[in-house]
């Protein structure tokens, strides 16, 4: 939301979460592989972009494995307005780490793209991208939304059953 935060972290940031809730947030792989486990819960996925424009993506039966998972990605059904489901490549994906790469691509996804995230080879989303990045691979983006693929604001919200 300001770029203030630095998304371009460590497995142990990312595992336990970082910053602030009432700022840029990460909760914590760790504590959303808790909250889904055992549960049918839904993604909500809250998107303004650079010219101003919001959408949203929801995907059902939304989980996180465990750590031994490498805190695998499980979505199901895809609906929304970003024009593009740009998360679907992502399903199944091990979660990447500037210091782990648990990708499927030759290369490390996550220090290509300056984020991290459940990265197959590499990603059409890349919300922990770098802010300040407009350009390019390394932002906050989302392939082929309306006017921009940069981001200007990102949440993510789960709902369980
Ligand atoms: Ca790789």
């Amino acid at each position: 939301m300001n770029g203030l935060t630095d998304f371009y972290r460590n497995w142990e940031d990312y595992k336990y979460g970082f910053g602030n809730p009432n700022n840029e947030y990460w909760l914590g792989n760790s504590y959303l592989h808790q909250l889904t486990k055992n549960r049918d819960c839904q993604l909500r996925i809250d998107l303004v972009n650079r010219d101003n424009i919001a959408r949203y993506a929801v995907y059902e039966h939304f989980s996180i494995g465990g750590e031994n998972s490498g805190y695998r990605l499980s979505i199901g059904t895809y609906s929304g307005n970003t024009g593009y489901d740009s998360m679907k490549g992502n399903n199944g994906m091990k979660f990447t780490t500037r210091d782990r790469d648990n990708d499927i691509s030759k290369i490390h996804c996550a220090n290509t793209r300056t984020g991290a995230w459940w990265y197959f080879h590499c990603t059409y989303s890349n919300l922990n991208g770098n802010y300040s990045i407009t350009n390019g691979l390394k932002g906050v983006l989302w392939k082929d939304y309306p006017s921009s693929d940069y981001m200007k604001e990102t949440t993510m919200k789960i709902k369980c059953g």
